[in-house]
């Protein structure tokens, strides 16, 4: 085993002076800025630390860290770092030996410690004593040093000492994936920071310099693929043609140690390559994928694999010819298996033509396959048995299917979260499904467990969150949109990071290091999701979004399929408002473990936030605060406004320690935010006040405008292409 590191030793102090920036700022740098670091004292020991970078080897990937320690230590150093070696004897001695004063470079030197590093781990650490200190960066790949190269960056960052590093990192998860919803036409579903940032026109001869800054962005947090192509595919883009513009991409996010993956269309066999059939078990449409397989990989010899959306919202799948998802997926494995490749079948299946409860459907098509799918599959399985929703419970597939890796697929765009002007901080949301408990072995089943495979020992572990990118010069249109983009990063490394913790990290990174707009911006990210839980589904309510864009309420919705109205899962009616899904109803709840299921059926241990997911109850239930259920839905849809109310505030206090250009825009879009929280609140509680003939209770400011007044209103309203 070959060990590769770099390291970066003491030396001199320089003096420097104080330079506060508070510059207009696009947002374009996201959380990797490298300002100068504006505290003096700090700046001086830090610059005392750090003169100059050696390492030991030379690859594309160790050439990114390099660029990226030495412009991240130049920018906050405001000095030149010098590379002062290559190939150096002496770091390859440090590893090999046992240097003093460090445990963990000690214990990790052997090699069969250091093999636990396995591919991405690494080690940032400090070696030796006194006046012969060195500051250690090792991993097993040159991909390891990239990650440690971030990490060291990342603590000067954020201030943090750096005089007695021992740190040992180790992703819990190995696949750690992007999904963009791009399509060829440039346009992005469910996209709002603009069009796509894939430039197929101008590819493969011109590569923006954008998709170097994408790829460094995703390396800083440990993203380590990309799936580049909506879901719901073009057979197009498996045409020569586009694969040459993919290779193209690939040649620059592999020097990020990112691998490119994309989404098949069932049916290409028969859309481009002109068979009669896509049937999985045809020996010609195998032969075809196979051939596909080879040529992709001939481009790009480290192509990720295939994601697939089958028989899904009118997507092509095996089910058109009678066969099974085990069935399509194992086609599609066995072609990229030779090739190291794996493939993600997405378990986001539904029918209306089901009587069932919708909530129900995937966990049916998909339980009994469990063990029928190849060894280099994995199922995707959205993060609630719905669709993305402001707050869902776990999807039951979590822990339901054992002998099967499941991939979590979250959604960091905010489809159905306010889109592209709402502050909704998302790690909050994301650790709430990590953190649930399934049971599925007992106590201390968590759906992380599931998904990072320790639970059931599977080799493969994956986690995709959709993407919040776009070409718009900030990538994610809000700025606190990139905080969504930073969190799933840092989650997919680590799940056992707090909300508060990453909040803080991008924070001091984005925006700056002082102490008290760091509490309040803390503040405002923590508790803008519950906000927004509560000015639109508060106590478990769903999908009562505007049909067509989801972007604003609509809990009148009611075209189309029945799946897709918003009646179908509020059910209000004289008697009650909420979805019953004990015995009594859909019976939803038997799809989990019977811990889980009879916590949520029993009105004494119901969790509030999931009450009305679960329950249909009169709208004189009385809630655990000792309000009616009317009433209680009335104090939410109020403080949801109220918080909004609240980040204006807290934003306003911190005017003049942000520069000017990033405070206008949140403060702009917070207007919209509060404006949009008004009309969800105005327009449910009236709407739900025909069913409930309830009076707003005395207190409150009164809606200005009648719900039918809200209903004509189309929103923010993105044309779905
Ligand atoms: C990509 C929801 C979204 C669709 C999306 C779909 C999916 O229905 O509204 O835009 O399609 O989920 O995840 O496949």
């Amino acid at each position: 085993m070959q060990i590769k590191f770099k390291r970066i030793f003491l030396a001199l102090f320089v003096m420097c002076g104080l330079w506060l920036s508070l510059r207009a700022e696009d947002g374009y740098r996201l959380w990797l800025r490298y300002d100068k670091i504006d505290n003096p004292t700090l700046l001086l020991s830090y610059r005392k630390a750090i003169t100059g970078i050696q390492m030991d080897e030379q690859s594309a990937i160790f050439a990114s860290a390099l660029n990226e320690l030495k412009t991240g230590l130049s920018g906050l150093l405001d000095k030149e770092v010098f590379v002062v070696a290559k190939n150096s004897p002496v770091a390859g001695s440090l590893v090999a030996g046992t240097p003093q004063g460090n445990s963990l470079v000690a214990s990790f030197t052997h090699p069969e410690e250091m093999k636990k590093l396995g591919d991405d781990g690494y080690l940032v650490i400090t070696v030796g004593s006194g006046n012969n200190q060195h500051l250690l960066i090792a991993a097993n790949t040159d991909k390891g040093v990239l990650y440690g190269s971030f990490h060291l960056l990342r603590l000067l960052q954020t201030h943090q000492p750096i005089d007695r590093l021992n740190i040992c990192e180790i992703p819990k998860i190995k696949c750690r994936l992007l999904n963009h919803w791009d399509n060829l036409d440039g346009s992005v579903e469910r996209g709002y920071a603009g069009t796509s940032l894939w430039d197929w026109h101008k590819l493969p001869e011109y590569l923006s310099p954008r998709y170097t800054d994408y790829a460094r962005a995703n390396a800083s947090v440990g993203i380590n693929g990309t799936v580049i192509t909506n879901v719901n595919a073009n057979a197009r883009a498996l045409t020569p043609e586009y694969l040459e513009k993919v290779a193209a991409l690939a040649t620059v996010f592999r020097r990020y140690g990112i691998r490119v993956f994309l989404t098949a269309r069932f049916s290409s066999p028969i859309e481009t390559g002109g068979l009669k059939t896509a049937d999985p078990l045809d020996a010609g449409v195998q032969q075809w994928w196979n051939e596909k397989a080879d040529e992709i990989y001939k481009l790009i010899p480290d192509f990720g694999g295939f994601l697939i959306k089958a028989n899904s919202e009118g997507q092509p799948g095996p089910q058109d010819y009678g066969r099974n998802h085990a069935d399509g997926a194992n086609m599609l494995a066995k072609a990229v298996a030779p090739h190291g490749g794996i493939v993600m079948w997405r378990a986001f299946v539904y029918s209306h033509e089901v009587p069932d409860d919708r909530a129900k459907q995937s966990y049916s098509e998909f339980t009994p396959l469990d063990g029928k799918f190849e060894k280099n599959v994995f199922v995707q399985v959205k993060n609630g048995p719905i669709d993305f929703q402001p707050r869902e419970p776990f999807h039951p597939l979590f822990g339901a299917m054992p002998k099967t890796p499941i991939m979590m697929e979250f959604q960091i765009t905010q489809e159905y979260l306010g889109q592209g002007t709402h502050l909704v901080y998302l790690a909050p949301l994301f650790k709430e499904v990590l953190d649930a408990d399934t049971y599925a072995k007992g106590k201390g089943s968590e759906v992380a467990k599931v998904i990072d495979g320790t639970l059931e020992d599977h080799p493969l572990s994956g986690i995709a969150g959709v993407a919040n990118i776009g070409n718009d010069r900030n990538w994610c249109g809000h700025p606190f949109a990139q905080s969504n983009w930073y969190a799933f990063g840092r989650l997919a490394w680590n799940h056992q990071l707090s909300s508060e913790t990453i909040a803080g990290e991008w924070i001091r990174m984005t925006f700056n290091n002082d102490a008290g707009f760091i509490a309040v911006a803390t503040k405002m990210m923590m508790q803008s999701r519950e906000t927004t839980v509560n000015y639109m589904t508060p106590l478990g309510l769903h999908h009562i979004m505007a049909f067509e864009h989801h972007s604003g309420p609509g809990p009148w919705s009611n075209i189309g399929r029945a799946d897709w109205t918003s009646p179908y899962y509020h059910r209000a009616d004289s008697l009650g408002i909420g979805f019953d899904r004990t015995s009594t109803g859909s019976s939803a709840l038997s799809q989990y473990a019977p811990e889980v299921a009879a916590e949520w059926a029993d009105l004494r241990t119901c969790p509030e936030k999931y009450l009305l997911w679960f329950h249909h109850l009169p709208w004189d239930y009385k809630l655990n605060s000792g309000e009616t259920l009317w009433n209680g839905l009335i104090s939410h849809y109020y403080s949801g406004v109220e918080g909004v109310r609240k980040m204006q505030k807290d934003w306003e206090s911190l005017r003049g320690k942000v520069d000017v250009q990033r405070f206008e825009h949140v403060e702009a879009y917070l207007k919209i935010q509060e404006k949009e929280a008004v009309w969800w609140r105005n327009s449910c509680i009236q709407y739900f006040q025909q069913f409930s003939n309830l009076p707003i209770p005395v207190g409150y400011e009164k809606p200005e405008m009648p719900w039918e007044y809200y209903k004509k209103l189309t929103g923010r309203k993105i044309l779905r292409f």
